[in-house]
């Protein structure tokens, strides 16, 4: 096959005083950050349904994205050469990971058997590929929000003959990620919640979405899929409103239908945002309850409403992130998912190159600075000695469950009011910036 990337060599680490656009300043994959590789650290993974079907359209205009491979057919013969340049655009990018929707890689048949066959036919290039490169399948998931069938939900459907369909092609999805090794499989429930209660039953809904991922559990146990399932929470968009709205609610709900132990989360930037909440929130909130599985690395604009899946390049976020997901262990079958598109004005093949490269550095970056900051210590001495109190004395008889309110008003009877130290937010605030 001709290459899709003729004029691009592979992409090299060439230092922050390279003047080379397609080079990276700071992500050098082997370079050990903490004692652990880069590439291991950071794990990042090109989505294939912005990267390979994103024709940058908008509500306001046709598609602009030039890509000469891609005859704009649903042919079979069409859909396995895209999947070959995937791989030639991570084998030159340096990226280890990929994701995928059923529907991306392959197109929707007249019935469910005509989407499987292509489905199949499809995987057998991914899995060459995969071979061949040496590259993985971070997760896959179904498509159950581009079909009309979808247009009242999938899973939360008032239809069930649409819950069935669903059913079954997140059951052909998840076989064809185990056939690929896949290390996780994650649900976004798009189409999973209402554009108006006047037509809902939530409680009824809400226990159908419950029972369907309890049948994606068993069918994995079934077919022997050991990988991590996540569910990636978004509050709105293209719903009115979904019920997975923030990771809070994702919790929430998986604990109240017996699903902790099964799911983890894939958290969003864009999507942390749309939810009021910032990243380094959400992010907090799933480690909190050991539930931080994947992240799905975008930005987006503050100025716009909606989910612009904008390439990370803000310095200051990616520290927060990886603070927060080196604090919380790192990864173990996530990674960080570039589910972000090229802006309509940058339609070029070569486009989709800058905006990885960027991304890829502003991770590194991230990632260094972060690691700075946890060696330097500071921070963590400050949030510590805050809580010191809780240390001993009263405190740690609070936090051990060796006091009630009797014991706590004869404390404050006997030592009247507590000395409270500062929270010295401005002082952290520089304290952060010295590193970044
Ligand atoms: C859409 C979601 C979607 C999921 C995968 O906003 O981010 O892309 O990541 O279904
Ligand atoms: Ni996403
Ligand atoms: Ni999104």
């Amino acid at each position: 096959m001709n290459e899709a990337f003729p004029d691009i060599q592979k992409i090299q680490y060439e230092g922050p005083k390279s003047k080379n656009a397609l080079s990276f300043k700071h992500y050098n994959a082997d370079e050990l950050v903490g004692g652990k590789k880069m590439k291991d650290h950071l794990r990042f993974g090109v989505a294939y349904w912005h990267t390979m079907r994103n024709t940058l359209s908008d509500p306001f205009g046709v598609g602009t994205a030039q890509r000469p491979w891609d005859d704009g057919t649903d042919s079979i013969a069409n859909a396995q050469k895209r999947a070959r340049v995937c791989f030639e655009f991570m084998e030159k990018l340096g990226v280890d990971f990929y994701c995928f929707h059923d529907r991306d890689v392959a197109p929707e048949g007249k019935t469910l058997a005509e989407s499987n066959t292509n489905l199949d036919a499809v995987a057998d290039v991914l899995e060459a590929e995969q071979q061949r490169t040496g590259k993985k399948l971070l997760w896959g998931t179904a498509c159950l929000f581009a079909h009309p069938r979808y247009c009242q939900g999938a899973a939360t459907s008032p239809n069930a003959g649409v819950f069935a369909y669903a059913a079954a092609q997140v059951k052909k999805a998840l076989e064809v990620t185990h056939r690929l090794g896949g290390e996780g499989y994650v649900f976004w429930g798009g189409r999973e919640g209402y554009a108006t209660l006047w037509n809902t039953n939530m409680k009824r809904e809400l226990d159908h979405l419950a029972r369907f991922l309890h049948m994606a559990v068993d069918h994995a146990k079934k077919i022997g899929f050991t990988g991590q399932f996540y569910i990636e929470p978004k509050p709105r968009e293209p719903s009115t409103h979904q019920y997975d709205s923030d990771a809070a609610a994702c919790l929430n709900f998986l604990r109240e239908h017996g699903l902790m132990e099964h799911l983890k989360l894939n958290i969003e930037t864009n999507h942390a945002t749309l939810a009021g909440h910032t990243m380094r929130h959400e992010l907090e909130v799933a480690a909190a309850a050991g539930a931080l599985g994947s992240i799905d690395a975008n930005t987006g604009d503050e100025l716009i409403g909606w989910d612009t899946d904008q390439f990370p390049t803000n310095i200051y976020l990616t520290t927060q992130i990886m603070l927060a997901l080196l604090k919380a262990g790192g990864f173990t079958t996530g990674g960080l998912n570039f589910d972000a598109k090229v802006r309509r004005e940058s339609f070029e093949p070569v486009d989709l190159f800058h905006a990885h490269i960027g991304g890829m550095d502003a991770f590194a970056r991230g990632l260094k600075i972060a690691q700075a900051v946890i060696e330097d210590g500071r921070l963590d001495d400050f949030v510590k000695k805050r809580y010191a109190t809780f240390d001993s004395g009263i405190g740690a008889k609070i936090e051990k469950g060796e006091v009630g309110f009797a014991e706590l008003e004869a404390h404050v009877l006997q030592f009247g009011e507590p000395f409270l130290a500062s929270g010295r937010q401005e002082f952290l605030e520089n304290l952060i910036n010295e590193f970044v």
